[in-house]
């Protein structure tokens, strides 16, 4: 009896990209020349590119279309308007401001919410979200539930809020946390979703201390989709609602397109309060741009726009999960050590249970996507101790408990399998795992040093 139905997905290829293939000995010198950093390799150089899926997505041909549509008015663009129309329609708040992308937002907001000396309490980090928070002179404070810092905890909510850390939080800084910063999904937990009941509880308990919640609605449609799947209540109702019910329960929010939206660039900034919204304008105009384009040109505003759109239908995420779901159970299925519930973005192999032997300074996760490119050309992403840098008030290297490899899924671009490649790659690192050296730091750089950080690898007298 068929007992599964999959999750196919909700179009076809119209329009295909060739990729080149490499030798062993090509990927070789081209990891040695980015330093064992893979956001320094070439593009050329990479045959399957997990590395992010932020502005990496496949745009629809609606999409295309619409990018010929695109209003490249200097003022008043009509595809302003429809980006508008679109972000109050799906997410609910009365005022949209559009960015550059995601961290123009976080800019903005950061720089009109906190003053020096703020504390910004948040559910897990996000690398330029936190920098933008302590540029602003705010001190973050990690508030989520334990059972996120644990790969192997099956919590289907770990990215919640730790109710008791946050309560502590506020009641210790009285009048000096002007938000709390929450994200759906949350990306360094393992695109992990927070549900609906725990944002309401966070809710009532910053209502009682007059503290505003910004969400970060990167990849709300994801979280969104594991509400509908996983929390009591919410199965049959569509994944466009239950975004508006999250929303309703913040005060605004940061975007990042590039992601859920399924657009190449762009992002906007959304508030409720219009003299809140009217400060963020005026600095738009320094940092981004006009208020109706915001550093996007018309045919950007356009694709965001539709991309929105169709990035709220149940199809389109459940088809989304699902691969990302395919790829994780297939590793899970050969005992490769990674975050479970499998994420919404992507699959994050535990570096720490990978190389159980190595040394947390000795940069574990950045040495196994390193191996994992020379072995068969895929890209993917350190998101640990590297990613987290140093603490910027002791200049200490922190090391979170959490020591990952992002195999990140770009929207409607690969296949199923690309898929087997990958997962197939994964397992012949693992079982050759002992060969794998650490990295030393040869350069790091002063802020978010994961982007441009150079490494050599250990030999055997370091
Ligand atoms: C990702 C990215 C892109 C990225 C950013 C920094 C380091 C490495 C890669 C960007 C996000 C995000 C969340 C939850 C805000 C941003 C910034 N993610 N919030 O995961 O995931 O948005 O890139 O549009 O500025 O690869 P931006």
């Amino acid at each position: 009896m068929l007992t599964r139905r999959s999750w196919a997905e909700p179009f076809r290829i119209k329009v295909v990209e060739p990729v080149r293939m490499t030798t062993p000995e090509e990927r070789r010198s081209a990891l040695q020349e980015a330093g064992h950093n893979t956001f320094l390799l070439k593009s050329r150089d990479v045959y399957i590119d997990l590395l992010t899926d932020s502005g990496t997505s496949a745009m629809s041909d609606r999409q295309w279309a619409g990018m010929m549509i695109g209003d490249e008015a200097y003022a008043g663009s009509e595809s302003f308007y429809r980006l508008e129309a679109a972000a109050r329609k799906r997410y609910g708040y009365a005022q949209v401001i559009p960015t550059h992308q995601g961290r123009g937002a976080e800019h903005i907001l950061s720089r009109i919410l906190i003053r020096p000396g703020d504390v910004v309490a948040g559910n897990m980090y996000f690398t330029t979200t936190r920098l933008h928070q302590e540029l602003a002179g705010a001190r973050f404070v990690d508030v989520i539930i334990e059972e996120a810092h644990e790969p192997a905890s099956q919590h289907p909510f770990k990215g919640n809020v730790d109710l008791e850390k946050l309560e502590r939080v506020l009641a210790e800084n009285p009048s000096r946390t002007p938000y709390v910063s929450l994200a759906a999904t949350v990306n360094m937990a393992g695109g992990q979703p927070i549900s609906l009941a725990n944002l309401a509880a966070a809710r009532d308990l910053t209502r009682k201390h007059n503290v505003k919640i910004i969400l970060d609605a990167t990849r709300i449609a994801e979280n969104a989709f594991f509400i509908q799947e996983r929390e009591p209540g919410q199965q049959g109702r569509a994944v466009a609602d239950i975004i508006l019910d999250m929303c309703s329960l913040s005060d605004g929010c940061t975007m990042s397109a590039k992601k859920d939206p399924l657009a190449n660039i762009g992002g906007f900034l959304a508030l409720n309060d219009p003299d809140l919204a009217e400060e963020a304008r005026n600095l738009l105009v320094i940092y981004e741009g006009l208020h109706t384009y915001g550093g996007m040109s018309g045919r950007d505003m356009e694709a965001v726009a539709i991309g929105i759109e169709e990035s709220v239908q149940d199809d389109h995420i459940r088809a989304r999960v699902g691969q990302v779901r395919y790829l994780g159970e297939k590793l899970m299925g050969w005992g490769i050590p990674l975050v479970q519930p499998i994420g919404g973005h992507g699959v994050f192999l535990d570096a720490k249970a990978f190389l159980p032997a190595m040394p947390r300074e000795h940069y574990p996760a950045q040495a196994l996507a390193a191996a994992l490119y020379l072995d068969s050309g895929i890209r993917s992403m350190e998101r640990g101790a590297v990613s987290a840098g140093r603490d910027s008030e002791t200049g200490q290297e922190r090391f979170p408990r959490l020591e990952l490899v992002r195999l990140t899924i770009p929207r409607r671009v690969y296949t199923q399998a690309h898929m087997d490649v990958t997962a197939e790659s994964v397992l012949s690192v693992f079982e050759e795992r002992e060969s794998i050296a650490g990295l030393k730091m040869v350069y790091e750089p002063k802020y978010l040093r994961f982007f441009q950080a150079r490494f050599e690898p250990l030999g055997a007298g370091d």
